[in-house]
């Protein structure tokens, strides 16, 4: 039997890991991991259903942050394709797009440390026409106040994405333009505001299994887990200042994933930017640890991701079907059950 919707039971969903105890779970045997996450995944989950999600650049480059990763920063010397924030028309095309290839949510990020009052304007109605169209929207701005969070979630923005993207104590070798405390203040305000949060990190920068376990860890801690939690494995994007750091383990980033689905079994687990350089062998067992959501489309925001058709033919070699919508109304329960009705379309 296949079912559209998880149904969740009301469970006591833990807020209370140390980073020991997850490091323990990190140092399982692989396949005893696995198991344990497998068992997380089909307790809450259709283990046969990824959600699909497409992202746009709706404004490319020239960001005053120094996060070492992006190739969209200022301080970095990459060649990006920068342009001001997108026309409306342009991005109303590029969703209805989206969605007859079968997304059910369309994901639109801006270079920005914050956006600012006139841009700010512009936005709050992009978020309105794109979800007059049917589809779940998310967007990624850079840091918002408490107002901004109102309003956003007034014109229907369903899902903000905002990662800690690494632990506490790594942060600094990555970023130096923000703090720790400003991603936790923003996720406060979205919180408040009553929107969904999207919110994971990257692995592959250098960073200890330690560090991967302590991000964790501040996700699972947080007053309430993250509806959708990305985990992108580093896209070594040359003139980066991460653009020499050595090959990540690609066994590690499927432990990675499984116990991010052990620590929030209820969350949406998402296997983000890097899927280019992964093997079909390697997203499934991605797939097999818990993920159950991904970017689908040829582009993330400056870098590729893999062609529609190559993720359908991955798909079928699964037998795994996108889902149509999530209709989650809490963490702890999910009422809704509806008809699978999506297709990938190439
Ligand atoms: N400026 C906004 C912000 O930082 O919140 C939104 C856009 S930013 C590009 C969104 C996320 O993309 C980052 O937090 C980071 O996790 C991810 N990202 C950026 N560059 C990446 C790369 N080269 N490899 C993997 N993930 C990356
Ligand atoms: C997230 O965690 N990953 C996406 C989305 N949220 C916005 C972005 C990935 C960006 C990868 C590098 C690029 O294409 O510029
Ligand atoms: Fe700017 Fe976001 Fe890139 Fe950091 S990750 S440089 S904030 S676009």
């Amino acid at each position: 039997m296949q079912t559209d919707t998880p149904n969740f039971e009301k469970v006591q969903l833990r807020h209370d890991w140390s980073v020991a105890e997850v490091e323990n779970l990190f140092n399982q045997p692989f396949n005893d991991l696995m198991f344990q996450a497998q068992q997380e995944h089909r307790h809450n989950f259709d283990p046969n259903r990824v959600q699909i999600s497409t992202l746009l650049s709706i404004k490319t480059g020239g960001c005053p942050e120094d996060c070492g990763y992006c190739p969209q920063s200022v301080h970095h010397d990459v060649d990006v394709d920068v342009h001001a924030l997108m026309e409306m028309d342009q991005i109303l095309n590029a969703a209805k797009t989206a969605k007859t290839n079968g997304a059910s949510r369309f994901c639109m990020g801006a270079a920005w440390r914050y956006p600012k009052p006139r841009d700010f304007e512009k936005v709050v109605n992009i978020v309105k026409e794109v979800k007059a169209l049917g589809m779940e929207t998310c967007m990624t701005l850079g840091m918002l106040n408490k107002e901004q969070t109102q309003e956003l979630k007034a014109a229907g923005l369903d899902y903000y994405n905002h990662n800690l993207d690494t632990s506490r104590e790594f942060y600094g070798e990555i970023i130096t333009t923000r703090t720790y405390q400003d991603r936790l203040d923003t996720l406060a305000h979205v919180r408040d505001a009553g929107m969904s949060v999207c919110c994971g990190g990257i692995v592959g920068m250098g960073e200890s299994r330690t560090d991967r376990a302590a991000m964790l860890v501040e996700l699972a801690n947080l007053p309430k887990h993250p509806e959708s939690v990305p985990i992108n494995l580093l896209v070594k994007v040359e003139g980066t200042p991460l653009s020499e750091v050595a090959d990540f383990d690609p066994l590690e980033f499927v432990r990675m994933i499984a116990v991010a689905r052990i620590l929030m079994p209820q969350s949406w687990v998402r296997l983000s930017a890097g899927r280019e350089s992964m093997s079909d062998e390697m997203q499934a067992l991605c797939f097999l640890a818990g993920a159950n959501s991904m970017f689908y489309g040829d582009q993330l925001l400056t870098t590729p991701n893999p062609e529609k058709d190559k993720d359908k033919a991955l798909f079928a070699r699964l037998g795994i079907e996108p889902v149509k919508s999530e209709h989650k109304d809490t963490e702890h329960s999910c009422k809704g059950k509806q008809k699978h009705e999506a297709v990938l379309a190439s």
